[in-house]
């Protein structure tokens, strides 16, 4: 394995004498936004991570290695390159490793690198989950089996509902995944702070928050838990406006014949095209929102 995971020598230190560290996803960047965005959030998600006292390690496939805290040219590299780093979910690893390639990690193949080296907080902006007609495509997200059996606390501003938000509340909570709210009791939309259905626990202290955590590794229970952080209310998007976007994103999909892993990346394409400045907008300020909230639980946790 050590041949394959190559970390910092700021992140191995961090690690080593226990101090907070918050693991990022590549996918967001290299997929989820245009160039020269992209490479100017991951950098001030960074930033806003040391600001709020913790370590950022961005993490990515680079040159067959599984990378743990990225310099500032491999971000850039990254954010310019784009879609050049291939979309790398849990079975796109081994292959992508083998031949030397460059990947950008999701939800669930970040979470499993953040594991093998010893990070326990991974901040994002949405989480993949249950496709809307998933009865009929079995189509679920790998994110929600790496939360079910990976030890890792995922921060995110809920799911987008390109997803069947109730299926995948429904999914997490068979596979005994803590859903907590911080400090609100209903499961945001992403974009909104509302989807109409809730949380199982409201939490407003981020040491309860970092506690509940400590208690669930500490009496063997194993898996991940999702941390659902509203969006701030300024950031929002319209809700009308955003699911008509989102609707109309699924319908095109499903003309065109969309299937497999290009379905999530189509539809946020779509969605971020059609709204243009304003879904990127929010999508920027969530993360930021994410990246604070996780280095403060993170130092929560550890002190
Ligand atoms: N949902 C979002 N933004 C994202 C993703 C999902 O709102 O950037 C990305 C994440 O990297 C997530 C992945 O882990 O898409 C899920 O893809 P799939 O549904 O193919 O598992
Ligand atoms: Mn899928």
């Amino acid at each position: 394995m050590m041949d394959y995971l190559s970390l910092s020598p700021e992140i191995k230190t961090a690690i080593e004498e226990e101090k907070p560290v918050v693991a990022l996803e590549s996918t967001i960047i290299a997929h989820g936004m245009p160039y020269p965005q992209n490479v100017k959030t991951a950098l001030d998600v960074e930033a806003m991570v040391r600001v709020n006292g913790a370590i950022p390690a961005t993490i990515a496939l680079i040159n067959g290695k599984m990378k743990v805290g990225l310099s500032a040219d491999e971000i850039d590299q990254l954010g310019r390159l784009g879609e050049q780093f291939i979309k790398t979910s849990r079975r796109d690893i081994p292959l992508l490793l083998a031949t030397q390639g460059n990947g950008a990690t999701t939800v669930a193949s970040t979470m499993i690198i953040a594991k093998m080296a010893g990070i326990k907080f991974f901040v994002t902006g949405g989480i993949g989950g249950v496709h809307h007609a998933a009865q009929e495509t079995m189509d679920i997200s790998a994110d929600l089996q790496e939360l079910a059996k990976t030890n890792v606390a995922v921060i995110s501003a809920g799911a987008k509902s390109i997803l069947d938000l109730k299926l995948t509340l429904e999914y997490l909570e068979t596979h005994g995944v803590p859903v907590y709210g911080f400090g609100t009791a209903e499961f945001p939309a992403f974009y909104t702070r509302k989807s109409g259905l809730g949380v199982d626990a409201r939490i407003d202290d981020i040491r309860l928050l970092a506690k509940a955590i400590k208690t669930k590794w500490e009496i063997g229970l194993t898996g991940g838990i999702l941390i659902a952080n509203p969006i701030p209310e300024k950031y929002e998007v319209a809700f009308d406006y955003i699911n008509q976007a989102i609707e109309e994103a699924i319908k095109v999909s499903q003309q065109k014949g969309i299937k497999g892993k290009a379905i999530t990346p189509f539809l946020l394409g779509y969605i971020k095209d059609i709204t243009k400045g304003e879904s990127l907008r929010a999508n920027i300020q969530l993360v930021l929102n994410n990246a604070q909230l996780g280095a403060k639980l993170a130092r929560a946790y550890y002190s």
